[in-house]
């Protein structure tokens, strides 16, 4: 490998000198704690962008007569499972319920989250910080990738599309911290390097978590500077 001699650019235009007495560097977590900036990864729906007040809000408006779940109401990460259940006990996922955030507009619609934009903005400028988006397309690819990239645009400016990453697999990625509201977060990497803090939503607000942001208004600043050292 060629590190002792690369040049590698780092986070915002800042870069990183590898030598050979520098070596322990990739040794460590392979987080970005090495070159002591803070590497934290924002979700997208749940955390930013409001994906359960627009599905309902949606489905209601196109299956008026169809029995819905109130948020109140909401249990387990998958809409499709639980709207399933309502339906037929048989039924794991719900096709109508599918439907509408496979939909033109359904993504860039989605109205942010109280002080989720403002939080990352704040983030972003923060010394010694990186945020990237770190968000989960659906498979049905026909407006959602376009749509989350549109809506970082309109939310958070045109710059801000260089943070975007989207994965199927939020394992496979490397953070310090990942804000998430999704409380399995599985993939092929056993042991994924960022500490999951998970961001309470209608759907995992009943469950025991280790570590969960209530809302944007909590202290998030708190939390990043435990994970600086
Ligand atoms: O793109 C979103 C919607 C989709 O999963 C993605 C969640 O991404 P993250 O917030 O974890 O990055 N999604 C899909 C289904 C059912 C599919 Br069948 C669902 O019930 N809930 C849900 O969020
Ligand atoms: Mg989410």
């Amino acid at each position: 490998m060629l590190l002792s001699t690369t040049t590698r650019v780092l986070g915002r235009g800042s870069t990183l000198l590898r030598s050979p007495s520098k070596s322990t560097c990739v040794k460590m977590s392979s987080s970005c704690r090495a070159h002591s900036r803070l590497r934290v990864l924002v979700d997208m729906d749940g955390v930013l962008a409001d994906f359960e007040g627009g599905f309902l809000k949606k489905y209601r408006a196109r299956y008026p007569d169809e029995p819905y779940i109130s948020l109140e109401d909401r249990r387990g990460f998958w809409v499709s499972a639980q709207y399933g259940q309502l339906r037929s006990d048989l039924c794991v996922s719900d096709e109508k319920a599918i439907s509408i955030w496979e939909s033109k507009d359904f993504f860039i619609e989605l109205e942010p989250l109280p002080g989720g934009v403002e939080a990352v903005k704040e983030m972003a400028r923060m010394d010694n910080t990186d945020v990237f988006i770190c968000t989960s397309p659906i498979k049905h690819y026909k407006h959602c990738p376009f749509e989350k990239y549109a809506w970082v645009e309109r939310h958070l400016g045109h710059d801000f599309l260089e943070q975007v990453i989207l994965t199927r697999d939020k394992t496979l990625i490397t953070g310090d911290v990942l804000i998430d509201d999704k409380p399995d977060i599985l993939g092929v990497e056993p042991k994924p390097v960022w500490e999951h803090i998970l961001f309470t939503a209608c759907h995992n607000k009943h469950l025991s978590f280790q570590r969960r942001l209530l809302s944007w208004s909590d202290d998030w600043r708190a939390f990043l500077d435990s994970k600086r050292k």
